[in-house]
């Protein structure tokens, strides 16, 4: 597999095993998850915010539009892949995740790392001109035209929107990108309890940085979006039959391994 290389099972790093349960405290589990997220995120808040006036001009704007949706759906689908590689890194930080067998590390992979890209791409998002930080600039839904896909940029630009409105702090960003990615309910997991111990402490981290913020009403909201991902994912596998139908030399070779691989 391309995903990732096995990591041998050391019960000192299990925060699940009798050696570390009662020595972990919910503090650090949420402070390894934050570090993996800030070490992962591939810009910082800061970096965005100085770049917010760095928008695409006209001539750039038609240079997109004039791509074929061959050339445009290849293009994204290499920025997509480099997000899922900084999301697998992130996954692998996770406490928890590394002690799950591979095959269940790759499920869970396969169906929440393109949830955690969206939930990240709400960072990138710029509210006040609807614009996504995109190829080194700032860019409107009319940048992704010759995707031929208007509905999913619109669904995935909404989404991003209603992200922004909640405000969240980095913090809950990471803990809630965790929570998405561990699920127990995913299909094809051959541990399911073990996962399911995993999603509970990454809830707990939640509910206790929630409840330290002052924002618990945040959870229900947060539990709303989960389900906005799962449709958005389903139009972008929609959208990916559909384009493979109709350039299957282009989806066939000169997609990333790993594009394939994840949504294949
Ligand atoms: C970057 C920021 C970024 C910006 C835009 C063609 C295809 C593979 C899928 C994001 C359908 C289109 C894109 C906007 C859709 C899923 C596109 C539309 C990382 C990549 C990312 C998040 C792009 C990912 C792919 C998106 C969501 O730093």
């Amino acid at each position: 597999h391309d995903l990732m290389a096995i990591h041998p099972y050391n019960p000192l790093e299990d925060p699940y095993s009798l050696y570390s349960h009662s020595l972990r405290n919910i503090d650090e589990l949420c402070a390894s998850i934050v570090r993996s997220h800030r070490e992962t995120s591939q810009y910082r808040v800061e970096e965005l915010h100085a770049l917010r006036w760095k928008l695409f001009n006209r001539e750039e704007i038609q240079a997109y539009q004039s791509k074929s949706v061959d050339e445009m759906w290849q293009h994204c689908a290499i920025r997509l892949t480099e997000a899922v590689q900084y999301v697998v890194e992130f996954a692998k930080h996770i406490p928890g995740f590394r002690m799950l067998s591979q095959n269940d590390q790759i499920a869970l992979l396969k169906t929440g790392s393109m949830e955690v890209v969206l939930v990240r791409m709400s960072r990138l998002f710029n509210t006040e001109n609807n614009t996504v930080f995109f190829d080194g600039k700032f860019a409107g839904t009319e940048v992704f035209k010759s995707l031929a896909c208007g509905d999913l940029i619109t669904a995935v630009f909404d989404f991003a929107h209603g992200m922004c409105a909640l405000k969240l702090t980095e913090q809950q960003i990471a803990l809630f990108s965790a929570l998405v990615l561990i699920n127990a309910d995913r299909p094809c997991l051959e541990d399911k309890g073990r996962v399911q111990r995993v999603q509970r402490s990454v809830e707990f981290g939640l509910t206790h940085i929630l409840h330290r913020d002052n924002q618990e009403s945040l959870m229900h909201k947060l539990y709303q979006r989960v389900a906005v991902l799962r449709s958005l994912c389903s139009l972008h596998m929609e959208k990916l039959r559909w384009f493979s139908q109709r350039y299957p030399l282009t989806a066939h070779s000169l997609f990333p391994p790993l594009y394939k691989e994840l949504f294949a």
